[in-house]
């Protein structure tokens, strides 16, 4: 890899006086803590952009919205087998010792009955960074080495994208070291983002955000590149980079990249030498585009009439992509749809067409959402991580986004990935660090499913939609309240920072590490889950990796006490000047670097794919209908819904805190709606309105604008779920959560990804007096 890194070596940051640095998802921050309590929080790194994610520490751990003390369902504690009162119950506050009690004979008794293989422990979730406090990762470990449990494959992120990609290019592609953001500056001509927020995503990482990631959006406006975004929302990237705005209809893109492609083959402008040195099954696609298989040519006016912009403009952007050295750099929200497996590999394929990949700022990018990724390996060490032992190979699994069938289909089939597999029969739900009743598609339909479980246990910092469903709920520690350690970025590594504990742990939480040290105890199996180390030893394992690394390359780190007693963040003192090339290996030398696919090349058609007979997935990138989308809507339903991601929180995280402010309406979620579309409802910005549709109804508050497509309504995902009446056949959500409007099924029984984006809804302005959004108060509860 042409990955070489740049000469330089590890220096402390300077912070301010008196301030205990700490990290979050939204990067390293400097907090202030007077008379024992926070009082201010801000970035550590330097930033020329704000990011508010980060002044919020105290919102976190004084929010009254935390979970205090260990809570009992009522009727759970009671023996009541009335699975329908989850979420609509009392709480009774318990001792830690009661709550342990329970959780260890229970899990016993699960075991026992119905064996290893009916307790869920896939705890999907983006909890709070750190090497050694990650919730799900410690569930896992804790239910390993008592047994093991029922695990999920992929994720919520790019669930479709990431099984089919490896059909394609041979690996998963959307976690790869993308081609960097340097080259791009550079050397790309024309920078198509495609689906993509970059400003809003980058905020954030998987381990700690590093701000240069953004900095780079503002060289490559300060370069006056060409920049075209191509959303159904003018996003803040595209206001930011002032850049040209193509509105198209939400899943759609796989029509508009056929149309380009027609316009390419018609007028001769493909790339016939690189088609035919890198790639496989460029002919049958190319007969399906002309028509020639289905009689459809798939033309610029035909593409037009789908995705909704104009076809002089569909053969323009095919024009302007052959002339200059374009970057089709793509998000993933165009693939939480049904049929989201074809965006991907329709864009690689016009990518390929275009003959750039593997040319420094050509081709296409899958991966500059978060994580930092553009920003390649720097410093070249890394840390350890706790790891979740030694998985039962016995355990059975399902695709992530297929949980609530997996709960109400127990033993049934299901297709996946090319082969038939059996949902398991699950009896104990364990959950930790995650927030099922937030990003899980069609909510109602998970309230049913959840009711199945005999025990639903969740480990929570706060009062969450799904900590409101269990039955058992333990206070956690946020990361400000223990020790931890993370990184920068996930490839680049530019900052190793410490995750000094700010205050003690507040009202009776704790740590995840404890409280599954605690239980693995009980179940005898305590060594085994500690391996005999403490908070401080574990921290001090996982720097030393990083310690002997760097020893190697001769650029010294301070030993782990001394970091640790510094208590700043160590950073990599170079730019990053990275020049990595995604696939430029693979152009030099197709043969050497050939591709883990069958051929060894990129796969325009797949054999594989299509042996697997699949009635929504076939050999080649295809335009499928989805079931529900602009150009299928109807008269009860005649709005397209699309689900972003916002900026002023991660997910749901942050949603109670005084970030709020910057987005709430009338006290609830922002509905972004069209102009027209909100003349025609006499709905102005402000109003309270109701979205519904045959899956279920919320409110929010609707922000009427121009910068949204026409006929398309935006909500952001991670709203709190509030219902009212929940219980009753289709409780209102009054806070604004659009899952509870999204379809449950899969992308296609091929990767069975979640596809909130294909949803068709009503909109109506809410008359009378709406219901106060109660989900941020405390639940009142009874002592025994
Ligand atoms: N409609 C729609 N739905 C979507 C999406 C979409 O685009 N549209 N996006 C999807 C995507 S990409 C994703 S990744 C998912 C995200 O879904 P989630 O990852 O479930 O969302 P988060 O809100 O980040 O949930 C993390 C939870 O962990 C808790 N937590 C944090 N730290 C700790 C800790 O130390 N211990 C414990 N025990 N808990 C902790 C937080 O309080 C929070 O409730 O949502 C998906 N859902
Ligand atoms: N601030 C912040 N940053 C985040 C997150 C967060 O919640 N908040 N979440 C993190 C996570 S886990 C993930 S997976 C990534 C998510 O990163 P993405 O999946 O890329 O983010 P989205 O906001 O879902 O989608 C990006 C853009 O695609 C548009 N879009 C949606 N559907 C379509 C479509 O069919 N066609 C086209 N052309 N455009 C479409 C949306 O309007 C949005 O502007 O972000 C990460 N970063
Ligand atoms: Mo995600």
């Amino acid at each position: 890899m042409n990955t070489a890194l740049e000469k330089g070596k590890f220096v402390y940051l300077d912070k301010p006086q008196n301030t205990i640095t700490t990290a979050a998802h939204w990067g390293a921050l400097n907090v202030t803590v007077e008379n024992g309590k926070v009082i201010k929080s801000e970035g550590s790194l330097a930033k020329n952009h704000q990011n508010e994610l980060q002044d919020v520490v105290a919102d976190q751990l004084y929010s009254p919205v935390r979970v205090k003390y260990p809570m009992v369902r009522k009727g759970y504690l009671d023996g009541n087998p009335d699975t329908t009162l989850r979420g609509r119950d009392e709480w009774v506050r318990v001792s830690w010792d009661k709550a342990f009690e329970l959780i260890s004979t229970e899990i016993e008794r699960v075991r026992r009955d119905y064996g290893s293989e009916s307790i869920f422990g896939g705890s999907y979730g983006w909890y709070s960074c750190g090497a050694l406090h990650a919730s799900r990762t410690l569930l896992q470990r804790y239910l390993n080495v008592t047994g093991g449990f029922i695990n999920t494959k992929g994720d919520y992120s790019t669930g479709a994208v990431q099984v089919i990609m490896p059909y394609v290019l041979g690996n998963i592609e959307v976690y790869a070291q993308q081609t960097s953001w340097h080259t791009i500056v550079e050397n790309t001509e024309l920078l198509v983002i495609w689906s993509s927020n970059p400003l809003n995503t980058l905020r954030i990482a998987w381990t700690s955000a590093e701000p240069e990631g953004i900095d780079y959006l503002a060289k490559l406006k300060a370069k006056g590149k060409r920049i075209i975004c191509i959303d159904p929302v003018k996003s803040e990237t595209c206001q930011f980079l002032n850049a040209e705005w193509l509105p198209i209809n939400t899943g759609t893109d796989v029509a508009l990249m056929l149309g380009i492609a027609h316009t390419l083959i018609t007028e001769n402008k493909h790339d016939h030498d690189f088609l035919t040195k890198y790639t496989v099954g460029f002919e049958p696609f190319s007969d399906y585009v002309l028509g020639k298989t289905d009689n459809h040519p798939k033309t610029a006016q035909w593409a037009s009439q789908i995705c909704g912009i104009p076809a002089d403009t569909i053969q323009a952007l095919a024009h302007a992509f052959v002339e200059n050295r374009t970057m089709l750099m793509a998000g993933w929200g165009l693939q939480r749809l049904q049929h989201g497996e074809q965006s991907h590999w329709a864009l690689v394929t016009l990518a390929a067409m275009l003959g750039q990949i593997g040319l420094p700022g050509g081709g296409f990018g899958l991966n500059y959402r978060y994580s930092t990724d553009g920003l390649n390996t720097h410093s070249g060490v890394r840390i350890g991580s706790i790891n979740a032992g030694k998985p039962n190979p016995a355990m059975p699994f399902f695709p992530v986004a297929r949980i609530a069938d997996a709960l109400l289909k127990p033993n049934q089939p299901f297709e996946y990935n090319g082969q038939t597999f059996h949902y398991p029969n699950i009896k104990l739900i364990y959950w930790a660090g995650g927030n099922p009743f937030a990003h899980h598609p069609d909510t109602n339909y998970l309230v049913k499913a959840w009711q199945q479980p005999d025990t639903v246990i969740v480990n929570e910092c706060y009062w969450t939609p799904t900590a409101r469903m269990a039955d058992i709920v333990l206070p956690a520690t946020t990361s400000y309240e223990r020790n931890d350690v993370t990184v920068s970025g996930d490839y680049v590594v530019k900052n190793i920072i410490p995750m000094k504990q700010v205050v003690p742990p507040q009202f009776e939480a704790k740590n995840d590490y404890d409280i599954f040290a605690e239980l693995a105890k009980r179940a005898g199996k305590e060594a085994e889950f500690t391996e005999g180390k403490s908070e401080m030893a574990w921290l001090q394992t996982f720097y030393q990796i990083a310690f002997e690394a760097a020893e190697k390359m001769n650029n010294p780190l301070p030993t782990f006490d001394e970091f640790w007693a510094e208590n700043k963040v160590l950073s990599f003192d170079t730019e990053n000047k990275n020049s990595f090339v995604r696939y430029q290996d693979y152009r030099h030398d197709p043969i050497k670097h050939k591709l883990a696919t069958p051929s060894g090349k990129i796969e325009i058609f797949s054999e594989t794919v299509a042996k697997m007979n699949y009635d929504d997935c076939k050999g080649h990138p295809t335009w499928f209908e989805h079931q529900e989308y602009s150009g299928k809507t109807t008269t009860a339903e005649p709005l397209a819904l699309v689900t972003p991601h916002i900026k002023y929180r991660l997910h749901s995280q942050l949603a109670y805190s005084s970030l709020r402010q910057y987005y709430e309406v009338n006290g609830r979620e922002p509905l972004l709606i069209h102009t027209q579309d909100a003349a025609a409802r006499g709905i102005t910005s402000g109003d309270i309105v109701r979205i519904f549709n045959k899956r279920g109804q919320v409110l929010a508050g609707a922000v009427v604008t121009d910068g949204i497509m026409p006929g398309t309504v935006a909500l952001y995902e991670g709203g709190w779920y509030d219902p009212q009446d929940l219980g009753s056949t289709s409780p209102l959500c009054k806070n604004g959560n659009p899952n509870v409007l999204t379809r449950n099924d899969g992308s296609s029984k091929l990767g069975q990804g979640n596809a909130p984006n294909t949803t068709t809804v009503q909109v109506e302005k809410f008359e009378g007096e709406a219901p106060k959004v109660t989900v941020f108060e405390e639940p009142s509860f009874i002592t025994l």
